[in-house]
């Protein structure tokens, strides 16, 4: 639906924003041709027109790292989400590539863990040291994770518990 509404809009949006320009340029113009120029204060006494500065308030906190997961706002499902199991046994994943999910469609991992310790499932963008994409529950026996849409890329996942040897990598494709 949206995808064929989308045109239309754009091209009322191109049209408002083309007026918006031209209103501007008139504005502008019409400033320019009053030749209104505001003087600047030398003096000191009475009637020298106080020099505002502008005061700074933009906070210069060190940026917080983006959390990727801001892409996919907005971005509705396309259709029923994908299922994808994995199986945990001996402290190992049965795979160490998950492939199918797309880029910012949600996806559920359907998790078997075989052994009496429990597992989860994590995942974090790009890489191990990367920012938080999704936190499993730890769990014995089956569990359903279901994991928002994620931006495109190659992920990495893991066991919080274990992830020392039950790591691997997820693939979201590019919007197919
Ligand atoms: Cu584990």
């Amino acid at each position: 639906m949206n995808r064929v509404i989308a045109p239309m809009r754009q091209g009322a949006a191109v049209g408002a924003q083309a007026i918006v320009s031209v209103l501007i340029a008139a504005i502008m113009l019409a400033a320019c041709a009053s030749g209104d120029v505001i003087p600047e204060s030398t003096g000191t006494g009475p009637g020298a027109t106080e020099v505002e500065t502008p005061s700074v308030t933009a906070s210069v906190s060190p940026a917080a790292p983006a959390d990727p997961r801001v892409a996919c706002e907005g971005i509705e499902p396309d259709e029923p989400p994908l299922e994808i199991a994995i199986t945990a046994r001996s402290f190992a994943y049965d795979t160490e590539l998950i492939e199918g999910p797309r880029h910012c469609q949600p996806f559920a991992i359907v998790f078997t863990n075989k052994d009496p310790q429990e597992h989860d499932l994590d995942i974090r963008a790009d890489g191990v040291l990367g920012p938080s994409l999704f936190d499993g529950e730890l769990a014995r026996g089956e569990v359903r994770y279901d994991v928002p849409g994620l931006p495109a890329g190659e992920h990495y996942f893991y066991c919080s518990v274990h992830a020392g040897g039950m790591n691997g990598t997820l693939i979201v494709s590019e919007q197919a």
